[in-house]
């Protein structure tokens, strides 16, 4: 099973300063969402590796898998502080992917790809 992590707190310079998945001090990396494109859209990692979403807004969105593997909820927009920040940050949403597989799909439920096509993201773990 895919392994769910909520990481409600977790902050941007947090997920920035965890981007390299090469350092043996950290194995995570990090997913932007905006409206309406997640970025990167295309992500290769090695098993137990880590995945934040952030949501860099303006709109509230989720992290869905495809398959109903995982769902993030809703991931609220950052709020205030405008595009340099300054107010709360978006919603975050962590998983661990401990196993290979994929690619793995996933998308927003709120703005789902029949209406947004290119919305969509893909994971692909490697052993
Ligand atoms: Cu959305």
């Amino acid at each position: 099973m895919w392994r769910a992590r909520f990481a409600t707190t977790l902050g941007l310079a947090t997920a920035l300063a965890c981007k390299s998945t090469t350092s043996p001090a950290c194995s995570g990396t990090g997913v932007t969402l905006r409206d309406f494109s997640f970025s990167p859209a295309s992500l290769t990692i090695k098993v137990g590796t880590t995945v934040t979403w952030i949501n860099a807004g303006p709109s509230a969105h989720t992290v869905t898998a495809d398959s109903g593997q995982w769902d993030s909820g809703t991931l609220a927009a950052p709020s205030g502080g405008g595009a340099y920040g300054g107010g709360t940050g978006g919603g975050s949403f962590s998983m661990l992917f401990d196993h290979a597989g994929g690619p793995i799909g996933y998308h927003c439920k709120l703005h789902p790809p029949p209406t947004y096509p290119t919305f969509t993201g893909t994971i692909t773990v490697t052993p």
